[in-house]
């Protein structure tokens, strides 16, 4: 078997054995590795870039880093040291790439084959955007949208908007968003969009842009090549194109972490099957197992804290394992009483994999 890879410079402080490397830009939480203690260890968050990092030095006064604030009354740049005077915030979210679940596409769609890792659980601090939209003299009037631009220097030579990480959200996601500098107790790392990053919470991965250099109020969705083609729904055999959903919120998923096949055969008897549920903006009702591939279904226990709507919930059930193979499933239920699908939704880009089936784990115990 080839080595495996290192870890890339701007995350070589991370737990290697709890990651998998696919790429210098895209490092992936091993399912073994996701533990049942609710907030994900910022060691161990998956990290995905479509460009490559920005320079450290960027983290070197971090206060002195600008946002320009546009699409409202009065449009100016702050810079970190006053957005902390604006206003504290703290909350937990589940931060997930848009394609984790892709790998158990039987299409084999382009992108990282990741599986569950690319997702985790991670606390915030920062000002809400609110406030800072109020303290500018709220939005400017026409405004449909939150467009968040990424600080990497881009490459030569190309044309900006087919690489420019900018992204686009309805104006609503402004009541939850927030502006983080802080991650699990820490000044954001480079590796998660230090020092400044949005935060989305309840959106898919690609709208909490890292390095955030621009906010803007937009009537428009951004022209970015990332907006109008990226990230969308684009049914089986059709072309990406800005008409199709763009992957915004996130729905109602579930998976098992433990145990899990790759821990070897278990002994006959009691086994905690235990695993995470969210539910984007939604929160999460209940949790049901099944040790049968899906045929029959048992209330699981959420256990742990709850650290509200955005974040996950831990879930156990314990049961009796005999002899023989076993297909462990988890099927979640938002509060709003959407149920988590058998399949997944086919899309070319292998986006938004919710299926319970595909994530169901076999295990033998002898
Ligand atoms: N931001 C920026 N600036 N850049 C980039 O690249 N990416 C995305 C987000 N943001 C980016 C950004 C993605 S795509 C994701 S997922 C996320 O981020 C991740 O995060 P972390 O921290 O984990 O790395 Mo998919 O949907």
């Amino acid at each position: 078997a080839a080595a495996p890879k290192p870890l890339p410079g701007y995350a070589g402080w991370k737990a290697g054995n709890a990651l998998i490397v696919h790429s210098s830009s895209t490092l992936e939480t091993r399912r073994g590795a996701f533990g049942t203690s609710v907030v994900t260890p910022s060691s161990q968050l998956y990290v995905r870039n479509n460009l490559p990092a920005p320079d450290a030095a960027i983290l070197d006064d971090r206060n002195a880093w600008v946002v320009r604030v546009e699409g409202v009354k009065n449009p100016r740049e702050l810079t970190l040291a006053e957005l902390k005077t604006l206003g504290l915030e703290t909350v937990a979210t589940v931060l997930q790439c848009s394609g984790n679940g892709r790998g158990f596409f039987p299409t084999k769609p382009s992108g990282t084959p990741w599986t569950v890792g690319a997702a985790g659980c991670v606390v915030w601090s920062g000002v809400p955007v609110r406030n800072v939209v109020a303290a500018l003299g709220g939005v400017a009037s026409g405004m449909a949208y939150v467009t968040g631009t990424g600080g990497e220097k881009l490459p030569e030579g190309v044309d900006p908007l087919t690489v420019l990480v900018e992204r686009s959200v309805p104006i609503k996601a402004m009541e939850d968003a927030i502006l983080a500098w802080e991650m699990n107790g820490e000044p954001l790392s480079l590796a998660h969009g230090g020092p400044l990053r949005l935060i989305v919470p309840g959106y898919q991965g690609v709208n909490n842009i890292k390095y955030i250099k621009r906010l803007a109020f937009t009537e428009a969705q951004s022209q970015a090549r990332i907006m109008q083609h990226g990230y969308r729904m684009t049914p089986p055999g059709a072309k990406a194109s800005p008409d199709q959903p763009s992957v915004w919120e996130m729905t109602v998923k579930s998976w098992i972490n433990g145990p899990l096949p790759e821990q070897g055969p278990l002994k006959p008897g009691m086994v905690q099957v235990h695993g995470v549920a969210f539910g984007g903006t939604r929160g999460i009702k209940g949790v049901e197992v099944s040790v049968d591939g899906g045929k029959t279904w048992q209330a699981a226990q959420l256990i742990g804290p709850d650290l509200g709507r955005f974040a996950w919930r831990q879930f156990v059930l314990p049961v009796r394992l005999g002899a023989g193979t076993h297909v462990l499933a988890s099927r979640a239920t938002d509060t709003a009483g959407n149920v988590q699908p058998e399949q997944r939704e086919e899309n070319v880009g292998g986006y938004n994999n919710a299926s319970w089936a595909d994530h169901a784990v076999t295990v033998s115990v002898a």
